[in-house]
């Protein structure tokens, strides 16, 4: 079997890109992937079209492994989050071909299934602690066993996960099609997410996993004082307290208390994580497999942190699409140390430009046993909704400095 074409296929039906690929064969078979990294799609999509795909054609669709080191070392300027977003992309659709060419799903290809279905979170948030509450209540009714919360911080706008819609530059941003430029200081919100958690354990009960995101605002100490503060409240795990680049300064957060840690969705291979791997200074890794190189890496990547009891939880926003959700759901059924996925119901619409892949169900997430990944583009509704501008927010401190998302 030969590669005849990889075609790249760019597309936004409701508000977010999305940077996928079809690879096609001599035989008929195709497979899809996704290299999705929000707010640079077409910089991923132009480095798989003029660059990446040009070398694969003629190649053995099977041999994966082979194809990902001749991407990711023979382009001399290997990694990053760009070109590791653009092999996932190749490395998926691969996967799906072989899994097609196998008449097995993807995850029975890598050893699975390891359970049943891959237990899962929402996200929930609000103007104030009633709201949040509230949310937390109604996700808790639908099934879900664990919920992330987050709340606006007081008269800061660009609080992560609770931003305020209602701030004139959050509007005028939606408008103009730029970053929008909130403010966010890090002494009130570090008072007010402990108080959240006191908030939601005494009105939602304990009956219910319960975790935070800080989106790698805090500086080292910041974050030991805010692991400190909610270990009372027993979080599943605290996500993203520092940036990735801080990977030393994670002892110092992981001394602190006992608030499980999780780290990584900007991280884009498994070289950045693993010292904080063998350090054990973390408890789940949040690495998508659709930032970090694919199916392959996630597969190994979960691999390097088994023995160290670090459990997966890999990043899948409304910014991963569906085809990027199917392949971590693939790795996240065949490996022994899954942990969570975070998963987003996407809009209709989406759905049906990126048919199939993972349901929830219960609180789980559940793959069809079809072979492959399980999903597939529809081109021709696919080409209907063309690239959008559309950046993530640039956060400053109240004096007006840059801070950062
Ligand atoms: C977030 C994301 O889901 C998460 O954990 O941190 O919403 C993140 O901000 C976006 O994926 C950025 O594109
Ligand atoms: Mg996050």
């Amino acid at each position: 079997m030969k590669i005849t074409e990889v075609r790249v296929i760019v597309t936004c039906p409701v508000g977010q890109t999305y940077t996928l690929v079809k690879i096609l064969t001599d035989e008929g078979v195709y497979g899809v992937g996704e290299g999705t990294k929000n707010g640079r799609e077409l910089a991923v999509a132009a480095l798989l079209e003029h660059h990446l795909a040009p070398t694969l054609i003629g190649r053995d669709p099977g041999a994966i492994e082979d194809i990902w080191k001749y991407l990711y070392k023979g382009a001399y300027w290997r990694g990053g989050p760009i070109h590791n977003s653009a092999l996932a992309a190749i490395d998926m659709a691969l996967w799906d071909i072989k899994g097609k060419v196998a008449g097995l799903p993807v995850y029975s290809l890598l050893g699975g299934p390891t359970r049943r279905g891959l237990l899962t979170y929402v996200h929930t948030h609000g103007r104030d602690f009633e709201e949040v509450t509230d949310n937390v209540l109604q996700r808790k009714e639908q099934g879900y066993r664990v919920i992330r919360a987050q709340v606006q911080t007081p008269g800061m706008p660009g609080g992560y996960g609770a931003e305020d819609q209602n701030d004139p530059d959050y509007q005028r941003s939606k408008t103009e099609r730029l970053p929008y430029e909130g403010v966010w200081e890090p002494e009130p919100y570090l008072q007010i997410a402990p108080r959240l958690f006191d908030h939601l354990r005494a009105k939602a009960g304990w009956d219910v996993e319960l975790f935070h995101d800080a989106h790698g605002r805090l500086t080292p100490i910041q974050a030991a004082r805010l692991a400190k503060d909610l270990e009372p409240y027993k979080l599943m795990f605290l996500e993203d307290p520092i940036g990735p680049e801080h990977a030393p300064s994670m002892k110092l957060v992981r001394q602190a208390s006992t608030t499980p840690l999780g780290i990584g969705e900007i991280i884009s291979s498994k070289y950045q994580i693993l010292p904080m791997i063998v350090e054990q200074t973390i408890d789940y890794m949040r690495c998508s497999p659709m930032h970090i190189g694919g199916i392959t890496e996630g597969k190994k990547l979960a691999a390097l942190a088994e023995p160290f009891e670090i459990k997966t939880a890999f990043h899948g926003p409304g910014d991963v699409g569906p085809i990027g959700a199917a392949a971590s759901a693939h790795v996240g059924m065949a490996i022994p140390n899954f942990g969570i996925q975070e998963w987003v119901r996407h809009a209709d619409l989406t759905h049906e430009v990126m048919t199939g892949g993972p349901w929830f169900e219960d609180g789980y997430l559940k793959l069809p046993n079809t072979p492959g990944l399980g999903v597939d583009i529809n081109e021709d509704l696919a080409r209907r909704y063309p690239w959008e501008r559309k950046y993530l927010p640039a956060i400053r401190r109240a004096d007006g400095s840059m801070h950062g998302y």
